[in-house]
């Protein structure tokens, strides 16, 4: 049997260690690299806080398996036994312009299903954490159940490419639900948006390309204060490769899958 209350309590301590080691890292010089595109950046700050989870994490659970979006440990080829799914640092291109606005991500999954998740603003010192059925919290606040809402009444996560000429969702889906809802926001870092959701500042999220460590956590927070968490297809995720994301209030999900997203030829 696993021993719940010692995985977190050692996620808890290793995240803020690895959010430590970040701050350290602003009065550093550090290499940024390009990777699949000149808007795709990675540090070393990046790569050095994944190893530091790795370490850490073979340490004490050698029989672990870890995905990280850097890609530094062994190949994960499926979600038996417990993963530990990791963004080192989700928002990278906040983190190199702004050193603000982003966090370090981490969702622990057992045989696919999502039993602990974390995520650390690192500056504004906000650690959103959740373990599967005892609700979720922000430091030690416990966070409600989401309320829900109606699109016109709704902030929703949507960054600006999705609503310009882009290669993945043709404008006209996007654009109508811009207009009709009360506001869109884009913070640049999609696990914490997704705690935006969790803490009620937000409504929903959209995007049309995530990985599984972009979510894994936030994923496990939306679900157990109600909300859903599916492709912009209404399809399950698929935790091992990318996908269109759509995480919203309840009532919300089903008013934008029908209103904004019938017959969606993306
Ligand atoms: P990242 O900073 O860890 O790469 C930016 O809008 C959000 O989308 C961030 O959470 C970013 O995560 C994520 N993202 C996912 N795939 C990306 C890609 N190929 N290029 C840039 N950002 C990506
Ligand atoms: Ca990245
Ligand atoms: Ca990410
Ligand atoms: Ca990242």
């Amino acid at each position: 049997m696993t021993n719940w209350e010692e995985v977190d309590t050692y996620a808890k301590r290793w995240i803020k260690e690895a959010g430590e080691r970040i701050k350290k890292s602003f009065s550093e010089d550090f290499v940024v690299e390009t990777k699949s595109n000149k808007n795709d950046l990675v540090t070393e700050i990046d790569k050095g806080t994944e190893q530091y989870f790795i370490t850490k994490i073979k340490e004490v659970y050698p029989d672990h398996h870890i995905l990280g979006e850097e890609g530094m440990s062994s190949r994960v080829e499926n979600l038996e036994g417990i993963v530990w799914i990791i963004d080192p640092i989700d928002g990278t291109m906040n983190f190199v312009h702004m050193q603000r606005d982003f966090a370090v991500s981490i969702g622990i999954y057992e045989n696919g299903v999502g039993q602990i998740g974390l995520i650390y603003d690192v500056v504004a010192d906000e650690l959103y954490h959740v373990k599967k059925g005892h609700g979720v919290y922000m430091n030690e606040t416990k966070l409600k159940p989401l309320v829900p809402v109606k699109v016109e009444e709704a902030i929703i996560g949507l960054n600006a490419t999705w609503v310009t000429e882009n290669k993945r969702i043709d404008p006209k889906y996007l654009s109508p639900l811009t207009k009709d809802a009360r506001g869109t926001r884009s913070f640049g870092s999609a696990c914490l948006e997704l705690a935006y959701i969790a803490a009620g500042r937000m409504d929903a999220y959209i995007t049309l390309r995530l990985s599984p460590w972009d979510y894994a956590a936030g994923k496990i927070m939306v679900e157990e204060l109600g909300g859903k968490v599916t492709s912009l297809r209404n399809e399950e995720l698929d935790m091992l490769t990318q996908n269109s994301f759509f995480a919203s209030k309840p009532e919300l999900h089903e008013e934008i899958l029908q209103k904004y997203l019938q017959n969606g030829q993306w």
